[in-house]
């Protein structure tokens, strides 16, 4: 009989509707790699150099202003604008180009440079989420916005320019290709069981406990069943929420709690600042009932076996099918034994 701890196997994704591989034989000893540690943060709590923090001189020639709590301003780079002509110049079925328009903000996360999110306390977390919420009713309140994504690219091996806490919305005229998939899912879901997809998921997994890592009275922290990087994370509302403007105070209390959680058990993993890539998924803001909507967040770190081993999304994945060797179990048992304290606080004694 099939053992999903030792055979190869495939698992479906039911928020994609995608299948991945996983081939638990390929990591009978994951944990006996090398255990290298990262050089030191070194970086000042205010840095001249840098063209996020208070005061600062941006590329394009704009000054940041003195801020004390979160900061929002308009990429001075944006990969989209608002006033694209939207018409479709083209007519073959086989060559289809569509105008696109949006808006690109970049979010500074605390006037401090030397934080990450992992090391800031849910209090500091708090405005941030707030700071979401608020630019989701802004942007998504806009008539040709129909979707708004919030994201955090974190580190420089995702590719972030800056080691200032920060991040990006880009607010778009059309649904992504992530939300269309999870909108054809939770929607055939919901209209075949009245509930969300991923309040029956949720369910299932408190109830299999194998791959939580982290709940508290509105929020869970997993490694989803169907996870490809190896210590994928979702962050699920307990409550069907449908977007961060909703969610009331014990909400984001306990959000900014949750996110804490997971980012600093992340830190603590390899004893890194651990990259990441993340986004909250919410409801289009298109003006339209989404009842089958349930908020979450996805995090995708790259990290395989320590703060340098990563993870390549090469040869079989790129051709065929995304693959893990260690299994998602084995990767929520071991976030799960992580203490929150920021490992940085440790060697401080603070
Ligand atoms: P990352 O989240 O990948 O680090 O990107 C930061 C964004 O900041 C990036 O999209 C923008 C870049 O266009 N940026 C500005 O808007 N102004 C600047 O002075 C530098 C970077
Ligand atoms: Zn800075």
């Amino acid at each position: 009989m099939l053992n999903p701890t030792e055979h190869p196997h495939r698992r479906y994704n039911a928020l994609t509707g995608e299948w991945i591989l996983v081939s638990p034989h390929r990591a009978k000893r994951p944990w006996q790699g090398q255990v290298e540690t990262a050089p030191p943060d070194t970086r000042p709590a205010y840095d001249p150099a840098c063209y996020l923090c208070p005061g600062n001189a941006r590329a394009g020639g704009k000054t940041n202003p003195p801020y004390t709590g979160t900061f929002v301003f308009d990429n001075d780079f944006p990969a989209l604008l608002p006033d694209t002509p939207t018409d479709e110049p083209e007519t073959h079925s086989l060559f289809r180009l569509e105008g696109e328009r949006g808006i690109c903000r970049v979010v500074c996360f605390n006037p401090r440079h030397d934080l990450t999110l992992g090391q800031m306390e849910p209090d500091q977390i708090r405005p941030v989420i707030d700071t979401w919420a608020e630019q989701t009713l802004d942007l998504g309140g806009r008539d040709f916005i129909r979707y708004v994504q919030v994201f955090e690219n974190k580190g420089a091996a995702m590719g972030a320019s800056n080691p200032h806490p920060h991040g990006q919305i880009w607010a778009t005229g059309r649904l992504p290709r992530e939300i269309d998939k999870e909108i054809a899912t939770q929607r055939d879901y919901y209209a075949a069981h009245g509930v969300t997809l991923l309040a029956d998921y949720l369910a299932e997994e408190q109830r299999r406990q194998a791959r939580i890592i982290y709940a508290n009275a509105h929020w869970a922290v997993l490694v989803p069943f169907w996870a490809i990087w190896p210590f994928e994370t979702l962050l699920i509302s307990t409550r069907p929420a449908r977007s961060i403007p909703e969610l009331d105070d014990a909400e984001r209390e306990a959000l900014a709690d949750a996110l804490h959680q997971i980012t600093a058990r992340y830190d603590n993993l390899f004893r890194t600042l651990f990259p990441y890539s993340m986004g909250f998924h919410q409801q289009p803001t298109d003006g339209q009932e989404h009842p089958y909507w349930h908020l979450h967040a996805h995090f995708y770190p790259p990290l395989l076996r320590s703060a340098t081993v990563k993870k390549h999304m090469v040869g079989y994945e790129m051709l065929g099918t995304p693959q893990r060797d260690i299994t998602p179990e084995q990767a929520a048992a071991r976030l799960r034994e992580l203490s929150a304290v920021h490992y940085t606080r440790e060697q401080t004694g603070q």
